[in-house]
């Protein structure tokens, strides 16, 4: 029997990693109309990235009670770790939580709670870190991080933003930045998946990021790639969402060992996985697969990610 390749991931929305009955069941308890958010097959209908944020906006508002947080974040924490993920670092969004109709306490609490459950049972690490969603603006942003900020446990990790990489400027969102990192979190940005290079340079230009969310499209541009490796950024690729989303045309298009080969450090995450048919143990699995790497190779990205990562030196001793 071949050995599970230890796995961290550090990119995984929360309620992106919802599935799909989970969703049903919820809408029906709370009499919420999914009608349009499911294919013929059951999985969610969406077909290019605007649909996709609208899907997941509408997946995420069935869940209304910290239970519902607990039990989703204990679900993907245990079967992650029976993929063999050993930590992950969710993404938790404090305006869905309000669209929602939950106060931010219970719904940051609901998952925490959910990891100490799955730590409990299988071992798994999990920590947490909030995000802003560029589509809600820069007026919302500050709202959210102000949230954030005030209502933390030991979980809470770093602070960062997704949503649509195509509106606004990432300037009009470092104030929000600011509160987060005034407060002691470590700062990651969704750029370069729907966007180019510019992307990437203007978010590390304007916000002291660590890490990169996606940042796949640095591969456009030789200089950009060398003040990513120079500078020591950390990309969260995702390259099931990337083929999923159509940014590469397959699997062997995908340019992670490039970056890797560029001297840029690269992890492996899922984002949402079943909005793309997609699981960290997959990832992992189709980069192996696709590029023939060893299984030494593979367990770089698992150090890479460790290293990465924006718990206490502590923890990541034990991971290692
Ligand atoms: C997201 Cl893949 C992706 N990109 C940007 N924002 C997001 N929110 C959830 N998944
Ligand atoms: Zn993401």
């Amino acid at each position: 029997m071949t050995r599970t390749i230890p796995k961290v991931e550090l990119h995984c929305h929360i309620e992106g990693a919802a599935l799909p009955d989970l969703v049903r069941r919820l809408a029906a308890r709370y009499h919420i109309d999914v009608g349009g958010l499911f294919d013929a097959d059951g999985g969610y209908r969406w077909h290019d990235f605007t649909s996709f944020l609208e899907a997941y906006d509408r997946a995420a508002s069935v869940f209304k009670t910290a239970e519902d947080f607990a039990d989703l974040t204990e679900t993907y924490l245990v079967a992650s770790a029976l993929e063999g993920v050993i930590y992950t670092e969710v993404f938790i969004s404090p305006d869905h939580a309000r669209r929602s109709g939950i106060a931010y306490a219970d719904y940051l609490g609901g998952i925490s709670e959910g990891m100490r459950r799955a730590e409990e049972s299988h071992g798994i690490v999990g920590r947490i870190i909030p995000l802003i969603e560029r589509h809600f603006g820069p007026e919302a942003a500050i709202k959210a991080a102000k949230t954030a900020v005030h209502t933390m446990d030991e979980r809470v990790v770093g602070f960062g933003m997704a949503g649509d990489e195509r509106l606004y400027e990432v300037t009009d969102f470092a104030p929000a930045f600011a509160v987060a990192a005034e407060a002691g979190l470590k700062l990651t940005c969704h750029a370069g998946e729907v966007c180019g290079a510019e992307s990437v340079r203007a978010t590390l230009d304007a916000i002291p990021v660590r890490r990169i969310g996606h940042g796949v499209r640095a591969i456009e541009d030789a200089d950009l790639m060398r003040r990513l490796a120079d500078e020591e950024i950390v990309l969260e690729v995702c390259p099931g969402s990337n083929v999923a989303l159509g940014v590469y045309a397959g699997w062997p298009r995908h340019p992670i060992v490039r970056l890797r080969d560029a001297g840029i450090k690269v992890t492996i995450s899922s984002d949402d996985p079943p909005f793309f048919h997609t699981t960290v143990g997959r990832d992992y699995r189709m980069v192996q697969d696709t590029f023939t790497l060893s299984d030494r190779e593979m367990l770089a990205f698992t150090q890479t990610a460790i290293d990465a990562a924006f718990c206490d030196e502590t923890v990541k001793t034990r991971l290692r």
